[in-house]
């Protein structure tokens, strides 16, 4: 199993009732699992993650067991529930997954999300392999419960997509009944109830260190020699792999940590390293023991390990491996043939216009041969910048920007950036790029979509309708694969002195099964017309090809990607594509 199957498999095994989430990598997975295999659970895609921890607490508070999952930056989002949750505790066990991003390979940050553990003073642990995601998921509903606390599971993306053996236990049949809870000064945190939860909260911390420190999962391997390692998570496995015989002490509750055990383990090395991705988490919490370790001051605090890494680390050279010095050619990441993002951005940078971004397929605009994407911050960021921006700009620049979201994003946390404009009097131009689904995580659905993540229909939010509820008056829609309708309606709308909406609304093209988006013919090029102006490539269509011909540079489309969508015809002004 992956590390998300087993994760997923975990919760069933472990009585869950309840799993909430929005996608994002390398999380997505769970949910997905969890909704495809184990369907006496319910599962939703929530519009974000602060929605989904919520509505998962409400699950615990009735009695069910309950999960949410996220992608490390989703915490940001439910920080806020996150921090109250850890006073009122839970009824059901509440287990929060997040999965981190250690090197950044499809996100914005990798922040280190252990720290959120700390900070919400309650358990974390970290699985190192998916036999630990397994187990650990059963035990943090365990923990849950018998500490009255969240708990935090923190996999990285190694963790989440790695696969390995797992020996499945028996599942757990829970005879707890769900019920209307009454108990006030558990779930309502008014200062007078706070303040004692908050009392309840430190002994509680006490209880779950002397538990951490019996906890069979922290545990050393030997204890002979004169450097020992402390480590935790996927580091773990790079530690095993390159040096077998060296005390290990790995952790598994990262926190609290089982300090009685890690001062057992300190003792008699000549040199203790603490390994460990990212932040010095493991590393300070050990030194304010007065415990003498080498962690970053050896090991980077940035991007993935590995063993390589870990073995320069250590003994200061590679005995392993060589250095591997073969190039590989950069790819930048591109859009689809036929995407209907490509004339929307190919006018906007035509326009010369600011582009305040957001995450999605779309952000992909910022490189390369698009160029046309000027801020990406996080999701929702992008409708709040174009208005900051605009406020403080001089009358005749504030018609130079627009802001540009996707419609999981909009849903997610652009509409109250839209309100924003509406109610502080702004003129932003805003983009909503709808291609009926979460396209950059792997087209999940969405309140808008007309699908639950089981698949089932449901009603469709309509985003033009919230819009326009919002006191947004110009609420324009245009057809993305018209490149002068594009190009007036957004010059038309940055020159009001109102909000304005431009909805461009066509399915994203990996989506054929869920619409009746028809696949066209693919478009050729007459080579004997073609005069290599390369007018075309702007678009920055995959499916148009440069070749070589008679010692001349020409265009091609290449018939496999191209999927008639005629984008391109717009651009040659000798009329060298047809269908
Ligand atoms: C807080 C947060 N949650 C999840 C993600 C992962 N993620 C990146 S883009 C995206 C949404 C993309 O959907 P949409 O805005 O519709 O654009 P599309 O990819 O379809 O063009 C998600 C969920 C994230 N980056 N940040």
């Amino acid at each position: 199993m992956s590390g998300n199957e087993a994760i997923a498999k975990g919760a069933y095994d472990a009585g869950v009732g309840f799993a909430a989430g929005y996608p994002g990598t390398p999380s997505t997975e769970i949910l997905e699992n969890i909704a495809k295999r184990y369907i006496d659970i319910y599962a939703e895609w929530s519009p974000n993650e602060k929605v989904a921890l919520e509505a998962a607490s409400g699950a615990s508070m009735a009695g069910a067991r309950a999960l949410a999952s996220m992608k490390h930056v989703g915490l940001n989002l439910a920080a806020d529930p996150l921090m109250t949750l850890s006073y009122t505790g839970v009824n059901g066990g509440l287990v929060i997954i997040t999965a981190d991003d250690p090197g950044i390979h499809s996100s914005q940050n990798e922040q280190d999300n252990r720290h959120y553990a700390r900070f919400a003073k309650i358990p974390l642990l970290e699985p190192s392999d998916s036999q630990e995601a397994y187990d650990f998921t059963r035990l943090a509903f365990e923990i849950s419960e018998r500490f009255d606390t969240p708990v935090i599971l923190r996999t990285t993306t190694r963790i989440s997509h790695s696969k390995s053996l797992v020996s499945i236990k028996k599942p757990k049949r829970l005879n707890k009944e769900t019920a209307i809870p009454n108990n006030i000064e558990k779930f309502v945190m008014i200062p007078s109830y706070a303040r004692e939860r908050h009392r309840i909260i430190e002994t509680r911390l006490k209880r779950l260190q002397n538990f951490s420190d019996r906890f069979r999962y922290n545990r050393y391997e030997n204890k002979k020699g004169k450097i020992g390692i402390i480590t935790s998570g996927v580091a773990y496995q790079y530690v095993k792999e390159v040096c077998r015989d060296i005390p290990v002490l790995k952790l598994s509750m990262t926190y609290p940590l089982p300090v009685n055990l890690i001062k057992k383990f300190a003792k008699g090395f000549k040199k203790l390293y603490v390994v460990e991705e990212l932040d010095p988490f493991l590393e300070n919490e050990i030194k304010a023991l007065g415990i003498n370790v080498i962690g970053k001051e050896n090991i980077p605090s940035s991007g993935e390990l590995n063993p390589d890494i870990i073995e320069e680390a250590l003994f200061g050279k590679r005995k392993r491996t060589k250095k591997n010095n073969l190039k590989l050619p950069v790819r930048t990441p591109i859009m689809c043939a036929g995407c209907p993002y490509l004339g929307i951005f190919h006018t906007l940078k035509k326009l010369g216009l600011f582009v305040a971004g957001d995450i999605g397929c779309y952000t992909l605009a910022a490189l390369s041969p698009y160029n046309a994407i000027d801020s990406t911050l996080c999701m929702g960021a992008g409708i709040c910048q174009a208005f900051g921006m605009e406020k403080v700009l001089k009358e005749e620049e504030r018609k130079k920007l627009v802001a540009v979201i996707g419609d999981s994003t909009f849903l997610h946390s652009g509409i109250t950036g839209l309100m924003d404009i509406v109610y502080n009097k702004g003129i932003t131009t805003v983009i909503i790029l709808d291609n009926s689904t979460t396209a950059m995580t792997g087209r999940q659905d969405h309140p808008s979509s007309g699908f639950t993540l089981k698949g089932e229909e449901t009603k469709e939010v309509n985003i033009a309708e919230i819009c326009s509820a919002l006191g947004v008056e110009r609420v324009r829609h245009i057809n993305p694969f018209n490149l002068s309708e594009i190009e007036n309606v957004i010059l038309e709308e940055i020159n009001q002195k109102q909000p304005s909406v431009i909805i461009s609304k066509s399915p994203c093209v990996l989506l054929k099964h869920k619409t009746n988006f028809q696949r066209q013919p693919s478009l050729i090029v007459d080579l004997s017309l073609c005069n290599g102006c390369m007018a075309c490539l702007k678009i920055g269509c995959p499916a148009l090809e440069r070749i070589e011909k008679d010692n001349l540079s020409l265009v091609a489309i290449n018939t496999m990607l191209c999927n008639g969508c005629g984008l391109c015809i717009n651009l040659c002004s000798i009329g060298a594509i047809s269908s």
